[in-house]
C-alpha cells in the first residue's frame, strides 16, 4: 500500500457487493429525494405484476418469490423516478450557452423534463409548446425532405417493443431504413458474427443452463457494475465447484470476490464467495490472439490424446455432423506462431495451454462476453472466435453449455427482433409489405457511424433521437457536433436533459419529455403495459404504477405515432390512434409480422413471459451452409503494429457510478476512486517508464493512423493500477473525442471503443477550447475536450 495517493484514490481492499452496496442504494435514494417512494418502487421491479428494470438485460429467475434488485438496479430506479423536474420556469431562467457550460452529470440531476420544448434561436432558450404544434411542426419538417434517406432515425435500447415496432413502421412507409441505433455501438459485432457462425445473432443459453455448466468462460465484462443480477448466478456456480475464467486486462473486483448483498449469512459475517478460479490479464485487444492460443492448444491435446490412444479432446462427432471449415481453422490455428499469439495477448502459452487443459475436462461450458470483446477493429472475428472455441467441443445447443453475450440496455434485444435494423432481411421486408400492404424500401440504412457521417457531410438534414444521448454515446463527439448543428430538423424524445440536446440544429430543435418504465401509461383503452426481450430471448410485460411526472408528459408510442400521423397523414392507411389506444393491437401486428410472438398477447399475460424460439440452442443452423461454420480470421494483431513504445492502448470503461453517458454520481468504488473521473489508468511501471509519476496531470492524444490535432483531451490525473504493460484506461464518456468516426469493425461498424493507440505528455496550457464532455472531479483541472 502507498502512503499517499493522489486526491480521491484509495486502495480498496473489500468484495464487491455486500454492506457497500447496500449504502449505495440508500444514498441514491436520498439524492432523487424519493427515499419512501423509491424503496416501494424496487419491490416492484422485475416482478411479474411490476416494471422491467430499466438497467441490464440479465433475465429474473423464474420464480423469483423475494424481490429481485440490485445496487445499480437501484440507481437506475431511483434516477427515473426523481422528485426533481424541470419544466417552463427552469428554461426560462436557463440559456442554452447557460445549460452548454454545466457539467454532463449536472443536466440530467436537475431531473425529468416535463414540457414538450422548442428552441428559439433569438432568445437561445428552448420554449414550452403544444404538443399539437410541435407534432404539425416536426411532420411538416419531415414531410417535405427531398428524399426520405435525408433522415436519421435513432433509438437507445431502453425503449418497448411496442414503441420499437411503431417507430419502424412508420419510418419504413416513410421511406428510409436509416436506423442509427444502439446496437451499433454495443453488440454489432454479435449480431454480424454469430449468424454466420451459428445461424442466429444472439445467445443460445436461458439462466437455467447456468445450474448445469462446470465451467463459465468470462471474457471482457465487468457483471459487479452492469449487469450485477448476474452476480447471484456466478455465485453459484462458484459454490457448487464450477470454474469461472476470467479474461480481462483489469482485475475487477467483482469477478474475483463478491459478497451476496441477498445472502444474510455472508453480510453478517463479512464473508465472500471467491468467483473466479484463475484470473488472465489479457492485454487490452489482445483477446483474438488468446482465443487463438486456447484453440490451438486444444486441437494439440486433441492429437496427443488421439496419438495416445484416448478419448479425443474435440467433439469429431457433432464437427462431422453440425459444422464447416474445421480444417481451414486447423490450418490457421496451426500456421499461428505461439511467439505472436503471446506478444499480442500478453499471456503466457503455459497459461493459455492451462486454460485449453480446463476447457478440455469440462462437460459443459459457456461463454459470457461483453464489450471488451465487442468493441474492437476485430470485434466481429473475436466474436466468432468464442463461437469457434465452444463448436470446436460441442458446446452449443445441450444443456450447460452455449454462447452469452451480455446485452447492453435492456431492451435492446428487443427492439432489433421487431424490426429496428438498418440491414433488414428481406423476409421481414417481405412480411412488412405483406400486412401492411406497402412496399417498403429495399436499400440498407445508416448505422450510427454511417449516419453522423451523413450528417457532418452535409448528406442527412434531420435527425429524431427515440432516448440516448447520441452525441456524446457516439464516438468522435467533434463529428457528432458538427453533424447535429448542421440539420434543418432535430427531435429528442426524452426523460432527461443531456448533452446531445444542446448541439443546436441550424433548423429547428424539439425536446419530447416522455413516460419511464417505472410509470403508469394509461391511454383511451385504459392503463397499459409494454413488452420487452431479455439477453437470453424471455419475452415479458413490463408495467409502470407510479403517477408520471407532470401532465404533458406523453408515452414513447404515443409520441411516435403523433409524430407518423403529422408525417404521412393517411398515406398507409394505418390506424395510429387505434395502436395507441390499446397495445394489444399494437401486439398483434408485431404477431402478424413475426410468428415467432404467436399468442403473443396470451402469452405476455402469463407470469414471467415467454420464451423466443432459438434455433442455434436446438442445434438447428439457419446459415447458407444449414451447419454451423467456423469462421477462420487470419492473423493475431488487431491493430496495426505499434512499433512506437511511446504508444499506448487505451481501453474506454464505465465506471460503477454511471449508466452509460448518465453520471449517478462521480464515485467508481471497487477501483478506488472517490469523486472524480478525470484519470488515465496504468501499472506503475509503465507511468515511470514514461517518465511520469502517479499524481502527475497529463494530456492524451490519439497516436498513429487517426492522429489528428484536435484528437486531445486535456487534464488528466495519472492513476497507478494494475493493468497489463502497453495498456491504458479511462471512462467513457470524457476520453471520446481521442475515437476517430473512422476507427471501427470493418464488418460491424461497432467503434472501437476499448483499443484506441495515444500518446501521453505533460499537461499543456488549457488553450479554452470549447468544452463537449463531462467536466468531472474534485481534483485537477476539468477534462477539456476540443470540439
Ligand atoms: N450499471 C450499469 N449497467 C449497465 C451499463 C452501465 O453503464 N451501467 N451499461 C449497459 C450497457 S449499454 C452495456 S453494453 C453493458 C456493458 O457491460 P460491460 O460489457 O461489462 O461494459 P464495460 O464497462 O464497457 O467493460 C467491459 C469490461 O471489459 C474490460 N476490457 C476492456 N478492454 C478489454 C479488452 O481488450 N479485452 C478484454 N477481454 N476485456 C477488456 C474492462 O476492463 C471491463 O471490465 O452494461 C449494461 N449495464
Ligand atoms: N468510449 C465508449 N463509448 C461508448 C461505449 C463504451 O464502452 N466506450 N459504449 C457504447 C454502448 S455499449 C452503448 S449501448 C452506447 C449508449 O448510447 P445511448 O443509448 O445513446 O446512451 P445512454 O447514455 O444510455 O442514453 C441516456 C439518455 O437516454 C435518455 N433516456 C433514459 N431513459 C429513457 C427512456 O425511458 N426513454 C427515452 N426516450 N429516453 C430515455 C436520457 O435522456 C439519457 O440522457 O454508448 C456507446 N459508447
Ligand atoms: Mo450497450
Amino acid at each position: 500500500m502507498r502512503d499517499k495517493r493522489p486526491d480521491g484514490i484509495k486502495d480498496y481492499t473489500g468484495p464487491a457487493g455486500g454492506w457497500g452496496a447496500l449504502k449505495a442504494v440508500a444514498l441514491s435514494l436520498k439524492a432523487q429525494q424519493i427515499v419512501q417512494r423509491g424503496a416501494q418502487t424496487l419491490l416492484k421491479s422485475n416482478q411479474p405484476d411490476g416494471f422491467d428494470c430499466p438497467s441490464c438485460a440479465w433475465p429474473d429467475p423464474k420464480h423469483s418469490s423475494s424481490f429481485e434488485f440490485c445496487e445499480n438496479g437501484a440507481k437506475a430506479v431511483a434516477w427515473e423516478s426523481t422528485a426533481k423536474k424541470i419544466g417552463a420556469e427552469f428554461f426560462a431562467q436557463h440559456s442554452v450557452a447557460d445549460l452548454w457550460a454545466k457539467t454532463d452529470h449536472w443536466l440530467e440531476g436537475e431531473g425529468r423534463v416535463t414540457e414538450p420544448l422548442r428552441y428559439n434561436k433569438a432568445t437561445d432558450h428552448y420554449e414550452v409548446v403544444g404538443w399539437d404544434e410541435a407534432l404539425a411542426e416536426i411532420g411538416a419538417g419531415l414531410a417535405k425532405l427531398d428524399d426520405p434517406n435525408q433522415a436519421e432515425f435513432y433509438t437507445s435500447g431502453r425503449c418497448s417493443n411496442e414503441a420499437a415496432f411503431l417507430l419502424q413502421l412508420f419510418v419504413r412507409l416513410y421511406g428510409t431504413n436509416n436506423f442509427p441505433d444502439c446496437s451499433n455501438m454495443c453488440h454489432e459485432a454479435t449480431s454480424v458474427g454469430l449468424p454466420k457462425s451459428i445461424g442466429i445473432g444472439k445467445g443460445t443459453v436461458s439462466l437455467e443452463d447456468f445450474d448445469h455448466a462446470d465451467l463459465i468462460l468470462s471474457i471482457g465484462h465487468n457483471p459487479g457494475t452492469n449487469h450485477p443480477r448476474m452476480m447471484a448466478t456466478l455465485r453459484e456456480v462458484s459454490r457448487r465447484g464450477g470454474k469461472i475464467i476470467a479474461f480481462n486486462p483489469l482485475k475487477e473486483r467483482s469477478l474475483e470476490r463478491f459478497e451476496s448483498p441477498q445472502s444474510v449469512v455472508e453480510m453478517a459475517t463479512f464473508s465472500a464467495t471467491p468467483i473466479a478460479s484463475s484470473y488472465l490479464q489479457v492485454k487490452v485487444g489482445g483477446d483474438a490472439a488468446a482465443l487463438k492460443g486456447i484453440s490451438k492448444a486444444l486441437v494439440a491435446l486433441d492429437k496427443a490424446a488421439t496419438a495416445a490412444g484416448e478419448s479425443p479432446v474435440l467433439d469429431h462427432a457433432f464437427i462431422a455432423e453440425h459444422t464447416t471449415g474445421i480444417d481451414a481453422l486447423i490450418a490457421d490455428l496451426e500456421a499461428s506462431e505461439w511467439d505472436d499469439i503471446v506478444a499480442a495477448s500478453g499471456l503466457g502459452r503455459s497459461d493459455l495451454e492451462e486454460v485449453a487443459r480446463l476447457y478440455s475436462q469440462s462437460k459443459a461450458t459457456i461463454a459470457c462476453y461483453g464489450m471488451g470483446i465487442t468493441q474492437h477493429r476485430t470485434g466481429t472475428s473475436n466474436v466468432q472466435q468464442i463461437a469457434n472455441l465452444l463448436l470446436l467441443r460441442g458446446n452449443i445447443g445441450r444443456p450447460g453449455a452455449g454462447i452469452c453475450p451480455l446485452r447492453g440496455h435492456s431492451n435492446v434485444q428487443g427492439d432489433r427482433t421487431v424490426g429496428i435494423t438498418e440491414r433488414p432481411m428481406p423476409m421481414l421486408l417481405d412480411k412488412m409489405k405483406e400486412v401492411f400492404g406497402f412496399e417498403p424500401p429495399r436499400e440498407h440504412g445508416h448505422s450510427v457511424v454511417e449516419s453522423i457521417a451523413a450528417m457532418r457531410d452535409g448528406k442527412a438534414k434531420a435527425i429524431m433521437c427515440l432516448g440516448g444521448n447520441l452525441a456524446i454515446a457516439s464516438s468522435d463527439p467533434q463529428a457528432c457536433a458538427a453533424g447535429f448543428r448542421n440539420m434543418d430538423l432535430a427531435v429528442h424524445i426524452t426523460t432527461k436533459l443531456n448533452r446531445t440536446q444542446l448541439l443546436m440544429a441550424k433548423g429547428a430543435t424539439y425536446i419530447l419529455p416522455c413516460l419511464g418504465r417505472t410509470e403508469r401509461d394509461t391511454q383511451a383503452g385504459g392503463p397499459q403495459s409494454v413488452t420487452v426481450e431479455d439477453s437470453m430471448s424471455m419475452v415479458h410485460a413490463s408495467r409502470g404504477f407510479l403517477m408520471p411526472p407532470g401532465e404533458n408528459v406523453r408515452s414513447e408510442p404515443w409520441i411516435v405515432a403523433g409524430i407518423a400521423k403529422a408525417t404521412l397523414g393517411a398515406k398507409g392507411g394505418i390506424d395510429w390512434d387505434g395502436y395507441v389506444a390499446n397495445y394489444d393491437t399494437i401486439r398483434d401486428s408485431i404477431e402478424a409480422v413475426f410468428p415467432a410472438f404467436k399468442d403473443y398477447n396470451t402469452r405476455i399475460r402469463e407470469p414471467g413471459g415467454f420464451h423466443l424460439p432459438n434455433a442455434a440452442a436446438e442445434r438447428v443452423w439457419l446459415t447458407e451452409s444449414k451447419k454451423a461454420n467456423f469462421m477462420v480470421s487470419p492473423g493475431v494483431e488487431e491493430n496495426e503494429t505499434i512499433g512506437d513504445p511511446s504508444v499506448m492502448r487505451l481501453t474506454t470503461l464505465r465506471s460503477h457510478d454511471q449508466y452509460n453517458t448518465t453520471i449517478y454520481a462521480l464515485d467508481d468504488r471497487y477501483r478506488g476512486v472517490f469523486g472524480r473521473r478525470d484519470i488515465l489508468f496504468m501499472n506503475a511501471k509503465e507511468i515511470a517508464r514514461l517518465g511520469f509519476a502517479e499524481g502527475d496531470v497529463i494530456d492524451v492524444t490519439t497516436a498513429l493512423q487517426f492522429k489528428r490535432a484536435d484528437r486531445i483531451v486535456q487534464g488528466l490525473t495519472l492513476v497507478e493500477h494494475d493493468l497489463p504493460d502497453g495498456c491504458c484506461a479511462s471512462y467513457y464518456p470524457e476520453t471520446q473525442p481521442l475515437i476517430a468516426l473512422e476507427d471501427h469493425d470493418k464488418q460491424s461498424f461497432t467503434p472501437s471503443y476499448k483499443s484506441v493507440p495515444v500518446q501521453i505528455h505533460a499537461a499543456g496550457a488549457d488553450d479554452g477550447a470549447e468544452l463537449i464532455v463531462e467536466r468531472a472531479g474534485v481534483a485537477g483541472r476539468p477534462v477539456i475536450a476540443k470540439v
